[in-house]
């Protein structure tokens, strides 16, 4: 069978995803003139009921995976960072509503936030799930065509299951930004025909790939959800490592032609447990 051309009819533009987890950052500033203001037993039964309540928000065991991650930040742009993972909005929606029930709470001014789902993007695949769709004699869009293309994405979810629905790493520091594919006048992402951009992709996965061991990168897709199109979760041990590997991606063709970003955000990871000694001065 000769491969499809890239005309929408016969081939829809839009790569495959999976989702997978529901998202939260939340970035605050942590007012410390109110908290000095307040007196010292107060601050220690604030701060020690604060811990019991995100201690079960940042797991639902003591030996369950990170669904809550709390980052110190560094820089203006906020002071305490949480990440929240979970299995539907309805449950991140709760997240956020239990936090705001805490007495530190009222400590706590929301700077910014961001909402997405972890995103597995499947060019590779894409083509062929279409292809072997067509190779049955479905036309595309057809109910049986999009039966076979959802039994191949149902595949693949219960293949990627970890990766869909990951704990929040456990790796020191956090970088979080969000981004955009350029959609301008001479340079638009979403007017490249699919083997063209599944191209530039792969190139793009050769290069993160080199970091597999020493970066967790988590995308979620927030088309639809917030105001950028992804939101790109770096983990790793040593903060210089983002900068390198970003910069080395900066060359590469999908982000040095196409790519625009939002504002960066950096943290370091604070266990619940330490977060007393954190409300003191202490990292
Ligand atoms: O998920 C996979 O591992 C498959 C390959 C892959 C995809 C589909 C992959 C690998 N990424 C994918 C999708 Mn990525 N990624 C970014 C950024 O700062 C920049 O220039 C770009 C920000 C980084 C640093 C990064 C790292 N990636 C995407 C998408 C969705 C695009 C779409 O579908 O059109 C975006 C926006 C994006 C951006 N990527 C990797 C990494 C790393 C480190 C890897 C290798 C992961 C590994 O193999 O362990």
């Amino acid at each position: 069978m000769a491969p499809l051309s890239d005309s929408p009819a016969a081939f829809p533009p839009v790569p495959l995803t999976l989702e997978g987890s529901s998202l939260l950052h939340q970035f605050f500033r942590f007012n410390w003139t109110a908290w000095r203001a307040c007196p010292a037993e107060h601050r220690a039964q604030i701060g020690s009921r604060a811990v019991a309540a995100l201690k079960s928000m940042e797991r639902n065991s003591a030996d369950a995976p990170t669904r809550t991650g709390l980052y110190s930040q560094l820089g203006h742009k906020g002071d305490l960072i949480f990440v929240h993972f979970r299995e539907s909005f309805e449950a991140l929606n709760q997240a956020e509503l239990e936090l705001a029930q805490t007495e530190l709470y009222d400590f706590l001014e929301l700077r910014h936030s961001y909402v997405s789902v972890v995103e597995l993007g499947l060019y590779e695949s894409t083509r062929k799930t279409y292809e072997a769709a067509s190779a049955k004699g479905f036309a595309t869009h057809s109910p049986e065509w999009q039966a076979e293309v959802d039994a191949s994405l149902q595949r693949g979810a219960e293949a990627m299951k970890t990766r869909l629905f990951p704990a929040v790493p456990e790796s020191k520091y956090l970088c979080f930004y969000p981004m955009d594919r350029k959609r301008g006048e001479e340079k638009n992402w979403y007017s490249v025909p699919f083997a063209e951009r599944q191209r530039m992709m792969h190139l793009h996965g050769l290069i993160g790939r080199r970091y597999g061991d020493v970066v967790k990168q988590i995308i979620s897709g927030s088309i639809g959800m917030d105001d950028w199109e992804w939101g790109v979760d770096l983990f790793a041990e040593d903060p210089v490592v983002f900068k390198k590997l970003i910069y080395e991606m900066r060359f590469d063709e999908v982000s040095a032609v196409y790519a625009l970003f939002g504002q960066f955000f950096l943290g370091i990871r604070l266990p619940v447990e330490k977060l007393g000694g954190w409300l003191e001065g202490r990292l």
